[in-house]
C-alpha cells in the first residue's frame, strides 16, 4: 500500500509489520488512512499529537476462553474477544458476532470501523466489538444459552453501562442479547442498560429492531435525492443476507416504492420477480430459523440458485448488501455496472472489496459506505442507552423519526466533508474524514498519558 504522505506510509508499514496476518483489519485500516491524506497534509498536529498511530491501535484487547457443555454432556470450547477500541468520545459501544469465521483481524476490523460510525452518528459513543467463533447453527436454545452464560461470565468483568455497552451482530439477536443480559443481570445484581438489543419487556427500544435496515433505506433515499434526484419509487432492488439488516431493508426499501426481487445466505440465493414477500422471509428466518432455499418451496414463480455470488448478476437499480465482508468483489461489480446499477449502499460492514469500490467510483454508480449507511442500527443503540439512563421508553415514531434526521445528517456530514477536502461526490472518504475528526478533536483535547 502506497501513501502520498511520509507520516501515513510510516505508520501503515508499522501497523502491517506488527499485524501482517490481520488482513480484514489491514483493509479497513489502508481504506480510512488513504481517505485521511489531505485531512493530515492540512492539519500537522495530527502528526505532532501522534494521532495517527494512536487511532490505529486498540485500547485494549481482551481475549478468553469459553467453556461451555453441549447437549449431549461433552466439553465445549470457543474462544471469546472483546476489542475496545477508543473511547474518546464515549464509552465503547459495538457488537457481538458469533460466527466460526470470526478471528482477531475480523472483530479488530469490526471495531476500527465503528470508531468513525459511531462518530459520525453525532452521538456521544465510542468504538468497540466482541464476539466469538462458536456456530449457533443447528444448536438448540439450551446450547446457546449455555454458551451465552460463559461468555458472559468472563466479559461482564470488562463492561458496563459507562464503559462499554455491547450489541447485537451476525449471529447475535433477541434471544442471545436476552441470555447475555439474564446473566450480567446474575452476576452482578446491577439492572443497567448494560447491552443494548434488548427485548421491550426488559429495556430494549422500540425499532432497535428495524434500525440498522430502515436507516440504510433513509440514508439511500437521501443519497439518491441529493445527488440524482432521484428515490427508491419503481426501482428494482437487490438485497443479500436474509438476517436481521437484510429483512428491515427489504421492508423499508418495499414501503419507500422499490420493488426486492432477491435475498441470500450463505448457500445461495432466491429470485422472486414478484417481489419477496417479506411474510414469508419473517416466517422462515425469524420463526423457523430455516434456509432461504425455503422460500422457493413455498412462493410460485420464485427461483433458488445455489452459491450467494450469483445474487449480483441480477439485474437492478439499487443493491444493497446486508450479509457479511468482502461478500461483493470486482467481478460482482462490473456485472452490477454492465447491467445498470445507479446505487449501491452498504448494509452489511466492508462487503465491497476495495476494488469493487473503485469499480463502482469510476463508473459513476452512487455509492454509501458502511460506517455511513448502516449507522442506524448503533444510531438506535445509542437512542436505546438515553431511554434506560432516563428510565423511559419513546414510541416507535419517536425513535424512528429520530433515526430517520440521524441518516440524512450523517449523508450531509460525509457529503459536505468530500467537498471540503476537494473530493467532491466521494462518501467514502467522506465518512472517513467526517468520523474521523471529531475522534482526533477528542484525543488532542485529553491529551497522552506518559
Ligand atoms: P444475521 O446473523 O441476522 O444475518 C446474517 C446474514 O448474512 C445471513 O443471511 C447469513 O447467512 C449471511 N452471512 C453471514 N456470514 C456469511 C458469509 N460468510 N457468507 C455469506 N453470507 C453470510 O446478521 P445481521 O443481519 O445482523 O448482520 C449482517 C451484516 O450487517 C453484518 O456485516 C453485520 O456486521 C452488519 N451490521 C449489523 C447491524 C445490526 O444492527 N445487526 C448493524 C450494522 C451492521 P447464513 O444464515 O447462511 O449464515
Ligand atoms: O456493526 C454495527 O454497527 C452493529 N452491529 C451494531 C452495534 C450496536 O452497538 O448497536
Amino acid at each position: 500500500m502506497k501513501f502520498k504522505s511520509a507520516y501515513l506510509q510510516k505508520v501503515y508499514d508499522g501497523l502491517e509489520a506488527r499485524n501482517g496476518e490481520q488482513k480484514e483489519f489491514l483493509q479497513a485500516a489502508a481504506e480510512v488512512l488513504e481517505s485521511l491524506e489531505p485531512v493530515v497534509e492540512q492539519n500537522p498536529k495530527l502528526e505532532e499529537q501522534g494521532v495517527i498511530e494512536r487511532i490505529v491501535e486498540p485500547e485494549r484487547i481482551i481475549m478468553f476462553r469459553v467453556s461451555w457443555v453441549d447437549d449431549a454432556g461433552k466439553v465445549q470450547v470457543n474462544r471469546g474477544y472483546r476489542v475496545q477500541f477508543n473511547s474518546a468520545i464515549g464509552p465503547y459501544k459495538g457488537g457481538l458476532r458469533l460466527h466460526p469465521s470470526v478471528t482477531l483481524s475480523v472483530i479488530k476490523f469490526l471495531g476500527f470501523e465503528q470508531i468513525f460510525k459511531n462518530s459520525l452518528t453525532g452521538l456521544p459513543i465510542g468504538g468497540g466489538k466482541g464476539g466469538s467463533d462458536f456456530d449457533p447453527k443447528g444448536k438448540s436454545d439450551g446450547e446457546v444459552m449455555r454458551f451465552c452464560q460463559s461468555f458472559m461470565t468472563e466479559l461482564s468483568k470488562h463492561i458496563g453501562a459507562d464503559t462499554d455497552v455491547p450489541a447485537g451482530d451476525i449471529g447475535v439477536g433477541g434471544r442471545e442479547i436476552g441470555y447475555l443480559f439474564g446473566q450480567y443481570k446474575r452476576l452482578r445484581n446491577e439492572y443497567t442498560g448494560v447491552l443494548t438489543g434488548k427485548g421491550l419487556t426488559y429495556g430494549g427500544s422500540l425499532a432497535r429492531t428495524e434500525a440498522t435496515g430502515y436507516g440504510l433505506c433513509y440514508y439511500t433515499q437521501e443519497m439518491l435525492s441529493c445527488m440524482k434526484s432521484d428515490s427508491f419509487q419503481g426501482k428494482t432492488v437487490v438485497i443479500s443476507g436474509s438476517g436481521n439488516v437484510a429483512i428491515y431493508a427489504t421492508q423499508k426499501a418495499t414501503q419507500l416504492g422499490g420493488k426486492v426481487v432477491a435475498l441470500s445466505d450463505s448457500n445461495g440465493y432466491v429470485y422472486d420477480p414478484n417481489g419477496i414477500q417479506l411474510d414469508v422471509v419473517k416466517q422462515i428466518k425469524e420463526v423457523e430459523r430455516g434456509r432461504i432455499k425455503e422460500y422457493a418451496e413455498r412462493v410460485e414463480g420464485a427461483e433458488y440458485h445455489e452459491g450467494c455470488k450469483g445474487i449480483w448478476t441480477i439485474k437492478c437499480d439499487i443493491a444493497l448488501p446486508c450479509a457479511t465482508q468482502n461478500e461483493l468483489d470486482l467481478e460482482s461489480a462490473e456485472a452490477l455496472v454492465a447491467n445498470g446499477v445507479i446505487a449501491v449502499c452498504e448494509g452489511a460492514n466492508m462487503p465491497s472489496t476495495p476494488d469493487a469500490v473503485a469499480k463502482f467510483q469510476e463508473s459513476g454508480v452512487l455509492f454509501g459506505p458502511a460506517k455511513a449507511a448502516n449507522a442506524g442500527g448503533v444510531a438506535t443503540s445509542a437512542l436505546e442507552m438515553s431511554q434506560n439512563s432516563q428510565r423511559l421508553s419513546w414510541t416507535f415514531e419517536e425513535v424512528d423519526a429520530k433515526l430517520e434526521g440521524i441518516m440524512k445528517n450523517i449523508f450531509h456530514a460525509c457529503y459536505d466533508a468530500a467537498e471540503k477536502y476537494g473530493v467532491k461526490g466521494n462518501l467514502v472518504a467522506g465518512a472517513n474524514i467526517a468520523g474521523f475528526e471529531k475522534v482526533a478533536d477528542a484525543m488532542i483535547a485529553q491529551g497522552i498519558a506518559y
